[in-house]
C-alpha cells in the first residue's frame, strides 16, 4: 500500500448540506451560490473534497433524498449554470466535488414511477418492486426505516410497491438491466461534467433477496426488520462491479458507499484496495452503540456511549480492514446528532476542549476523514427545539408511530430522545456570525436556528487562534504532511480503560501516540514516551505529562522504541 497511495487516501472531505449552509438570495433556503461564497473558508480549513448532499429536483419529502430528476438542479438551489460555476471555482482552488447518488429509490414524482404505476404492462412497470397482496395484507412483514410498513397499496393497479424509506421513495428494481443501464448513463453524464466522484446513498440495499422473506420482528415491535434481510443482498457486489466497469473506471473518481447493515466481510469486498467496487464505505456500528436497549425504540435514546464498546468497535474496523480495504472516518453527517453533544460535553466549560479531543481521536486514525459542516466550530445539538419545530420526516413519522399509534413512549420522553438523537440537530442553519439569522440568511430560515449562534459561529472561531476551527486545520495539515497518518498501522492500547482512549500508529521507524481523555475529570496515566518525543498537537497550552486534564488530547511523534 505504501508505494501506491491514492489521492483520496490522503484527502479530507468536507460535507455540505446545501439547504442549511448559506442562503444567498433571501428566501431562507441555502443554495449553490451560497456555497460559492464560502469556498475560501473551506480552502482555509484545508479540506480537499466537498461532498454535496442531494441538489437535484425533488419534492423534498426527505430533503432531496427523493429525486424526481437526476439531471437537473432543484430550483431552490439554483440552476445547472450555478452548479457548473461552483464546480469550476472549486476546481480552481484545488477542491474536488463529489455528488450524492441516490439510486436505491427515486421520488414517486419521478417520471419512471409515474409511468410504472400507471399500468401493469407499462414498460417501466418493472423499474420498481410491485407485488400482489398476500391474504389481503402487505406482501411481507418489512417495516420502513421511517416507521410503519415498507409497502404501500397503489389503487391504480391494486398492487403494493416497496418503499424501504418514505412512501414517496419507491425502491428501484436493480434486477432490471434496462434500469441499471439508465442509472449508469445518468452517472456517466455527471462524470462527463467533471465531477470527482459519488457518495452512494444506502447502496448496500439495492439487491433485494429473492422471494423477499420476512424479517425478524424486534421484541415489542410490530414490523419485521428489513435492513437485516436486505443489506448486502445476493447481487449487490455484482452490480457494483458492473457499475465500476460501466462508469467508475471512466475517470479517477472517489467513491464512498453508505452501507447500512454492513459487516466486515462485506466491507472488505465493497471497499477492497484491488479497485473492483468502491473506494470506501460508511459503516454504522459506532453510531449504534448508544441505541436504546429496547430494540423497539431503535436509535431513540439519550444515554451516553460506553467508551470501552466504542474503542472495541472503532478498533475492529481499523484492524480488520488494514491492508485490505479502506475506512471512512466520521463522527457526524446530516443524519447524526452533533458529536460534541453526543460523545463530548457541550457545556460552556468543556465544549471547546471536548470537541478538539474528539477531532483528534478521529483524525489520527487510518482512513479518509469526513467533517460535517459546523463540526469544525463545535456546533451543538439544538435543545431549544419543541416538537413543532422539527422538519425531518424520520422524526415526524417516529412521533406518529411511537407516541401516537403504538404509545411506546410519551411525548416528553420522545422530545428528550429527539434532542439527543434527531437528525435535525445536524440540519440547523450554519452559524456564520452573531448577526441576524446567524448570517445564514436575511430572513427566517427554513429550519429554526440553534439559539447559541451568538457564541458559537464562524466569525468568532476565525478570530480566536485557539478555536476548534484551527485545531481541525492543524489536524488536516498533519495528515497532508506526515505519511504515517495515512499508512501507519493502528494499535489500540488498554482496551479496558473506561476513561482514556489511547492508541498508536506505527510505521517501520516511527510512532504516533494518541491519548484522549474522555472524561471531565483529571486522570493519571503513564505511557512510555521517549524524552525526544515531539508533541505534535494538544488541546491544552502546556504538557503535564502523566496528568491528563478534562478531555485532554495529545499526539506525540517519536522514533520507534
Ligand atoms: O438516518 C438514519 C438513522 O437516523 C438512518 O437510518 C438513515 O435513514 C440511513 O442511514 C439511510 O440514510 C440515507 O438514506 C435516507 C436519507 O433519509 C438519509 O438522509 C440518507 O443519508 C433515504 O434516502
Ligand atoms: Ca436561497
Amino acid at each position: 500500500m505504501k508505494e501506491n497511495i491514492k489521492w483520496w487516501q490522503k484527502a479530507v472531505v468536507y460535507q455540505i448540506y446545501p439547504r442549511s449552509f448559506q442562503d444567498s438570495n433571501g428566501d431562507g433556503i441555502g443554495d449553490l451560490q451560497g456555497i460559492r461564497q464560502h469556498l475560501d473558508y473551506i480552502q482555509k480549513l484545508g479540506a480537499d473534497v466537498i461532498w454535496l448532499n442531494p441538489v437535484y429536483v425533488s419534492p423534498n419529502l426527505d430533503n432531496g433524498y427523493d429525486i424526481a430528476d437526476y439531471e437537473a438542479i432543484n430550483h431552490e438551489f439554483g440552476d445547472m449554470q450555478a452548479f457548473d460555476n461552483l464546480l469550476t471555482e472549486a476546481h480552481d482552488r484545488g477542491i474536488k466535488i463529489i455528488m450524492d447518488l441516490v439510486v436505491n429509490h427515486s421520488s414517486d414524482q419521478h417520471p419512471w414511477f409515474i409511468e410504472s404505476r400507471s399500468s401493469k404492462d407499462n414498460p417501466k412497470r418493472d423499474f420498481y418492486i410491485w407485488r400482489d397482496a398476500v391474504d389481503g395484507h402487505e406482501p411481507n412483514n418489512w417495516g420502513s426505516f421511517f416507521s410503519g410498513p415498507a409497502w404501500k397499496l397503489d389503487t391504480a393497479t391494486n398492487q403494493y410497491y416497496l418503499h424501504l424509506f418514505a412512501t414517496g421513495q419507491p425502491d428501484l428494481n436493480w434486477e432490471n438491466k434496462t434500469l441499471r443501464d439508465a442509472i449508469y448513463k445518468m452517472m456517466n453524464w455527471w462524470v462527463d461534467k467533471g465531477i470527482d466522484g459519488f457518495r452512494m446513498d444506502v447502496i448496500s440495499l439495492i439487491s433485494k433477496p429473492d422471494n423477499l422473506p420476512d424479517g425478524p420482528i424486534p421484541v415489542g415491535g410490530t414490523y419485521g426488520d428489513a435492513n437485516s434481510i436486505v443489506a448486502n443482498g445476493p447481487r449487490v457486489h455484482q452490480y457494483l462491479t458492473e457499475m465500476r466497469q460501466q462508469v467508475l473506471n471512466n475517470s479517477d473518481l472517489m467513491t464512498v458507499g453508505e452501507t447500512a447493515g454492513v459487516d466486515i466481510e462485506n466491507a472488505k469486498r465493497y471497499s477492497a484496495l484491488d479497485a473492483s467496487e468502491l473506494n470506501m464505505i460508511f459503516q454504522f456500528e459506532h453510531m449504534e452503540l448508544d441505541n436504546n436497549p429496547n430494540p423497539a425504540l431503535g436509535k431513540w435514546n439519550d444515554q451516553p456511549v460506553d467508551l470501552i464498546k466504542l474503542k472495541a468497535n472503532l478498533s475492529k474496523w481499523q484492524t480488520e480492514l488494514a491492508g485490505k480495504a479502506w475506512n471512512s472516518l466520521y463522527w457526524n453527517n446530516h443524519d447524526q446528532p452533533r458529536i460534541v453533544s453526543r460523545f463530548g460535553d457541550d457545556s460552556p466549560e468543556f465544549r471547546v476542549v471536548s470537541a478538539k479531543m474528539l477531532a483528534t481521536l478521529l483524525h489520527c486514525m487510518q482512513g479518509t476523514p469526513y467533517i460535517y459542516q459546523g463540526e469544525e466550530i463545535g456546533m451543538t445539538n439544538a435543545t431549544n427545539y419543541h416538537l413543532e419545530d422539527y422538519n425531518d420526516i424520520e422524526i415526524k413519522n417516529a412521533y406518529d408511530y411511537l407516541v401516537i399509534k403504538e404509545q411506546l413512549i410519551d411525548a416528553q420522553t420522545f422530545l428528550k430522545y429527539v434532542h439527543a438523537k434527531g437528525r435535525d440537530n445536524a440540519r440547523t442553519p450554519m452559524q456564520w456570525s452573531a448577526n441576524d439569522y446567524a448570517g445564514f440568511s436575511t430572513v427566517q430560515p427554513w429550519l429554526k436556528l440553534n439559539n447559541n449562534y451568538a457564541e458559537i459561529n464562524v466569525e468568532t472561531a476565525l478570530a480566536d487562534p485557539d478555536s476548534i476551527f484551527y485545531h481541525y486545520q492543524k489536524l488536516i495539515q498533519l495528515r497532508h504532511e506526515l505519511p504515517i497518518f495515512t499508512t501507519g498501522e493502528y494499535l489500540l492500547l488498554d482496551s479496558d480503560d473506561a476513561e482514556v482512549y489511547a492508541y498508536k500508529r506505527l510505521t517501520k521507524d516511527e510512532e504516533l501516540l494518541v491519548i484522549c481523555n474522555f472524561t471531565k475529570e483529571g486522570q493519571i496515566r503513564l505511557y512510555p514516551i521517549p524524552d525526544a518525543a515531539e508533541l505534535l498537537l494538544s488541546n491544552y497550552l502546556d504538557d503535564q505529562h502523566e496528568l491528563l486534564r478534562p478531555f485532554e488530547a495529545k499526539i506525540y511523534r517519536f522514533k520507534k522504541i
